[in-house]
């Protein structure tokens, strides 16, 4: 397979104003017929031949204004069509073939049980039909689909519904209009026997919105949350960025076999089941907030993706991040700020640092790709959404808003790139931003380094920057980064540093003094997470305690935190090496016992600020990091601060609360506690913990708390972990997502025997590799949550893994490709573990492999 480069662009020959799709739904086989009106652009060649891309379908007519096409003028290979010498204007009449049921990709038309679906972002519309399929050709859509009235009796598409009605033979049709000109990624149907949920929303101009959701029957009682949500996002966009909803009605479709989270379609959202279905009994906090973040994050790509779209697919992110950084902003405005931004961070780290690490960083705008799926990366997504909210934090909220809406009214409509957003947020608000730009070319996260000294009431704080090398690019320039920095007295007062709360950090090295103090302060570093760096500062142990009670940023405050969790750790793991004796954690022990004796209100807040760093993490801080050592002080520092705090903890439990389970902050804040004390029990073998966690598992009434009562019960083997287990593997007969938690948690068990007991699960008959949601809670919670059992020291559990890529390979090559991730990392895990990881992505490149994971095993084997 062939790479494609980003300076290779070229505007499309050929524009494509209007589709008419006619899908006629039979038994197997779907039959499609396309009629395009076509216009080659004056800039064009007299010549120029129009290449339409398609894939795994059958050609049965091709007509040019009526006529057939002679088999002289076009030709057709495995990647699509190409009309040799078509004229300036004309309509393109097409039929195919697909076969759904035999599609297990899930890229294009597809079945989902008994749900026929589509999914077309990035290249999927040239599986339904021969297409230019590139984000830049623009049309409008009417669709008319025909199926059997009593298989499907629903049937959706884009836009608008202007007709329906009966024909012969049990069939029925519908036709639908969606009058926005849109690139074919947002085209969308469904066809199956749903259930739907109706309700409407007035937007602020007046217009009454018919909002209808679709699931299977059954599960309708498990839509109202994310309703819910959509109202609540459709209200924030119009409050916060003017932005109302433009179609009269906004379907959303649960299937439950989807590569992604949810798709952002125009007017016809499909979402993974996963992201849209919640219930008290089936879904926990964690998945409520999920559900509702995802539903918004589909909801604003309304106008940032669909309105204003990108020009080709290197400006992923620019829909992506900020779409997601909206989604953030939502998600802060419905929950605690500093926990939600607390969560972001935590994500950051623990996944998008070591990508920017390893074999698979590429730039927010990457260069070249060879799978576009491949690139669906959370560097794209969430490393964009940071560079979005620097942009917000430099141009500050006001200058932020008006410059997307410029963006937004400048560029209605069209088709652009990432380097039309940053100028039109210049424009708006006067900006240079040159230097900033840097941050969508060069991969790698940057390393601040910080120096400091105090003398005679100065203080003087020096930041200097580099970014490392990664794949294909070296001597990085410096960066634009601006850096949150609180001065914090003795006493826990701040020092009032005006402006200078936002440094501006822009070349190689800065310094900055502050004058007229009575003491050394203690700097509270990178507030808020105002940039994606890694910061290095050699800390005193007495000012991260200091921080971890007095700052008033969350997010530093629980970043002192999570600093003197993993100092102890470090010396864990060098005590581990060196063959000595691990050290107690006493500084964070105390720390601790201090943050408890006056802890924050918020309660969420407060089970962050308890929540260990993960193993991840602590692997993180090494260039190779040695497992056994990494595994033993993890948990090392985790039993001897769970021994520390058992009886303080304690306190914390609760049973369900009266009134029955809402979602809700407090109460949240309330659950997740009581998660955090249970862990802690667990971890520290409290006397009576497993018929308490049985207990609590009983008595629960929803499913964060039995969810609490099982983690914790989980590597403890025994009766009431053989029960719980049982109990709960019953819940999920019948209960897909319920039954996919139940996967995960055998998956990430600490007890030994982890690559026995995943390999029993894979014959285990509700086991299916064809449903992404399964094979995500049983290989990807194995390969990616539990580090122990993932790096069992004989390399079984690389070997497991690598069978399933093989076998995922030829099933869902998108899926496929993501589980190379783990083996990728092999040059960050010392030892013959590493050796071993390489010799598996060897063998997979000696198969016969799809462009995706070609792609993902040749770059990690570089
Ligand atoms: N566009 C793919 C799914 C999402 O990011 O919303
Ligand atoms: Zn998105």
């Amino acid at each position: 397979p062939q790479p494609k480069f980003r300076r290779d662009y070229q505007p499309p020959a050929y524009r494509i104003d209007h589709v008419d799709l006619h899908v006629d739904i039979g038994e197997g086989v779907t039959r499609i017929g396309s009629r395009l009106s076509i216009a080659r652009d004056r800039a064009a060649a007299a010549d120029a031949p129009l290449r339409l891309d398609g894939r795994a379908m059958q050609l049965q007519a091709i007509r040019i204004d009526g006529e057939p096409v002679p088999e002289s003028d076009y030709s057709v290979d495995a990647e699509g069509l190409t009309l040799s010498a078509p004229p300036a204007a004309f309509e393109l009449a097409i039929e195919v073939d697909v076969d759904p049921d035999a599609n297990t990709a899930l890229e294009g038309l597809y079945r989902s049980g008994r749900i026929l679906c589509t999914q077309c972002e990035a290249e999927g519309f040239s599986r339904i039909t021969y297409f230019p399929d590139r984000p830049d050709v623009m049309a409008t859509y009417r669709t008319r689909i025909e199926a059997d009235a009593g298989r499907y009796p629903v049937l959706l598409s884009n836009g608008d519904r202007v007709d329906h009605g009966t024909l012969p033979g049990g069939r029925h049709f519908a036709v639908y209009e969606d009058p926005f000109a849109k690139p074919c990624y947002l085209f969308a149907m469904v066809a199956g026997d749903l259930a739907e949920v109706a309700d409407t929303y007035r937007t602020g101009s007046g217009r009454d919105v018919a909002l209808r959701f679709y699931t299977d029957h059954g599960s309708e009682n498990e839509l109202g949350h994310a309703l819910h949500s959509l109202k609540q996002a459709m209200a924030w966009d119009e409050k916060t960025y003017g932005l109302e909803y433009d179609l009269d009605t906004y379907m959303v479709v649960a299937v439950g076999s989807f590569n992604m989270g949810a798709m952002e379609n125009k007017g016809l959202n499909i979402f993974n089941t996963s992201c849209v279905l919640a219930s008290p009994d089936t879904a926990t906090d964690g998945d409520y907030i999920r559900v509702r973040d995802v539903v918004a994050h589909e909801y604003f790509h309304n106008w940032t993706g669909n309105r204003v779209t990108c020009r080709d697919w290197f400006q992923l992110s620019l829909k992506e991040s900020l779409t997601v950084f909206r989604e953030q902003q939502f998600a802060a405005d419905h929950g605690s700020p500093g926990v939600t931004r607390i969560e972001q961070v935590r994500m950051l780290r623990d996944i998008q640092f070591p990508e920017d690490a390893g074999p698979n960083a590429h730039p927010v705008r990457p260069e070249s790709y060879i799978e576009m799926n491949n690139f669906y990366t959370i560097t794209i997504y969430e490393k964009g959404a940071e560079i979005i909210r620097m942009l917000h934090v430099i141009l500050g909220h006001e200058g932020f808003t008006r410059g997307v809406q410029h963006y937004l009214s400048e560029h209605d409509g069209g088709a652009v790139t990432i380097e039309d957003f940053v100028t039109a947020l210049e424009i708006a608000n006067g900006a240079d931003l040159a230097r900033f730009r840097l941050w969508y070319s060069q991969a790698g996260t940057p390393v601040v380094t910080v120096r400091d000294d105090y003398a005679g009431g100065r203080y003087r704080l020096t930041l200097s920057q580099h970014t490392p090398d990664t794949p294909g690019q070296t001597d990085k320039a410096p960066l634009h980064i601006p850096f949150g920095l609180g001065l914090i007295e003795s006493d826990g007062r701040a020092v009032d540093l005006g402006e200078r709360s936002l440094l501006t950090l822009e070349q190689p090295e800065q310094s900055w003094t502050f004058e007229g103090l009575s003491a050394r302060p203690v700097p509270s570093l990178l507030r808020g997470f105002s940039a994606p760096v890694r910061v290095e500062y050699d800390h005193r142990t007495e000012d991260l305690a200091h921080l971890l009670t007095h700052d008033s940023d969350p997010v530093a405050r629980w970043e002192a935190g999570q600093e003197l969790a993993l100092a102890a750790m470090r010396a864990a793991v060098s005590a581990y090496q060196a063959g000595e004796a691990l050290p107690d954690p006493t500084a964070l022990i105390e720390a601790v016992a201090r943050l408890l004796g006056d802890p924050p209100a918020d309660h969420e807040l407060l089970a962050e600020m308890l929540t260990l760093p993960t193993e991840r993490r602590l692997a993180d801080q090494y260039a190779q990091f040695d497992v056994d050592a990494v595994v033993a002080s993890h948990g090392h520092v985790k039993r001897q601060l769970a021994a520390a705090l058992q009886t303080r903890v304690e306190d914390f439990l609760t049973g369900p609360s009266a009134g029955g389970y809402r979602f809700e902050p407090a109460e949240v804040g309330r659950r997740r506690l009581n998660a955090v004390a249970l862990d802690y029990l667990a971890a520290g073998d409290a006397s009576g913990i497993d018929a308490l966690c049985l207990a609590l598992y009983h008595d629960a009434d929803n499913m964060t708390d039995r969810m609490a009562a099982l983690q914790a019960l989980r590597d403890r083997p025994g009766p009431a972990r053989d029960e719980a287990m049982a109990a709960f593997a019953e819940r999920g007969r019948g209960h897909a997502l319920v039954l996919d938690k139940w996967f995960s948690l055998q998956a990430t068990s600490r007890l030994p025997g982890a690559v026995a007991r995943v390999a029993e699960l894979d014959a285990d008959p509700r086991f299916d590799a064809t449903n992404p949601n399964r094979v995500r809670a049983l290989v990807g919670s194995f390969a990616r949550g539990n580090l122990p059992g993932f790096h069992q020291e004989d390399g079984a559990g690389y070997a497991w893994l690598a069978g399933h890529i093989r076998q995922l390979n030829e099933l869902n090559p998108q899926i496929a490709a993501r589980l190379v991730t783990p083996l990728a990392e092999w040059a960050q895990v010392a030892g013959p573990r590493g050796t071993a990881m390489r010799e598996q992505l060897a063998g997979l490149a000696g198969a016969s492999l799809s462009p995706d994971v070609y792609e993902m095993v040749t770059r990690a084997l570089d």
